[in-house]
């Protein structure tokens, strides 16, 4: 099916929204500042998810021209008050949640920069595919300022507190290799071949009960972060809600019936 103009109001130009059968998406579109941040992207941002149609079972979210994203719109910052930074940053965080732990799966294709602000969008993302040119820096400290959009809470929980205390303190980079290793990324792909393998994930995670990837998406994380025995109990309701559906019913007897493929290792 080819890929069509997917028709959500009031996008802001930088945002444009596209889809292919049941998959969507998201790419940003302001070449020209190398895809920085500024309030209308993060409200395009908001306004592309709140107006997904409800038949879109994941997103492919990538960047327009040689890089993902330069992070937030620097100049932006030089006009704003102490107080407006904070609503400014909570804005953010409100923003990358709700598709966070939202209702489908987001893709992010990553290649060029992916700094800062962009970095911190990525993080929001459920699963990260990178081009070899993708790279990973957060010039917060280089730059006298601090992570706003949640990067303090998700990057941690990716490559542990001590790498992004290095990474801000001393705006080292990670290449696309060295980010695969340590968890930025979850696949690592040949130049310009990004878009094709984020496409080929979604579809795969397109397959999955509606209901298992929100448990994927929702319950996952909270049990992750919270305390064991409240963790072990929202398991079980999660576990019991999602295999008494009629589709998991359905699939267990496909597999038991022989009609259902093997959990088999290839090279995937
Ligand atoms: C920008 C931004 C930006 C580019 N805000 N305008 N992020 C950074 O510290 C990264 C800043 N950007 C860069 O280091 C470079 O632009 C890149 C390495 C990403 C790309 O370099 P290059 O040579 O391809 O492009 P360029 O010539 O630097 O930029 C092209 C234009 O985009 C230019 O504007 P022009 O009007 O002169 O053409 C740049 O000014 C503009 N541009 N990046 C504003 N970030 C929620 S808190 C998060 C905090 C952060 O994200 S801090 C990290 C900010």
């Amino acid at each position: 099916m080819p890929r069509t103009k997917l028709d959500i109001k009031n996008l802001p130009a930088s945002v444009t929204a596209e889809r292919d059968g049941d998959i969507a998406f998201l790419r940003l579109s302001r070449p020209e500042k190398r895809n920085a941040i500024n309030d209308t992207l993060v409200g395009g941002i908001e306004t592309y998810f709140a107006g997904l149609p409800e038949d879109i079972r994941a997103v492919v979210l990538s960047g327009d021209g040689d890089h993902f994203s330069a992070g937030l719109d620097l100049s932006e910052l030089t006009v704003r008050t102490t107080v407006e930074s904070v609503h400014h940053s909570r804005n953010w965080h409100r923003v990358f949640d709700a598709f966070e732990f939202g209702k489908v799966p987001v893709v992010a294709v990553l290649h060029g920069a992916v700094v800062g602000g962009g970095l911190e969008l990525a993080a929001a993302c459920h699963i990260r595919v990178a081009e070899q040119s993708a790279y990973f820096a957060l010039p917060e400290g280089v730059r006298g300022i601090y992570v706003g959009g949640g990067g303090s809470v998700r990057i941690p929980r990716l490559i542990g507190a001590s790498r992004m205390m290095d990474m801000m303190l001393t705006g080292r980079t990670y290449g696309a290799e060295e980010g695969l290793a340590m968890g930025l990324a979850h696949y690592l792909v040949e130049p310009g071949k990004g878009l094709e393998k984020g496409i080929e994930i979604a579809k795969r995670v397109a397959e999955n009960t509606r209901i298992t990837n929100y448990a994927i998406m929702n319950a996952l994380p909270r049990i992750a972060d919270g305390d064991r025995p409240g963790g072990y109990m929202m398991e079980s309701l999660m576990a019991a809600i999602a295999s008494g559906s009629e589709e998991a019913q359905s699939r267990l007897k496909d597999f038991l019936e022989k009609r259902a493929p093997k959990a088999l290792h290839n090279k995937g």
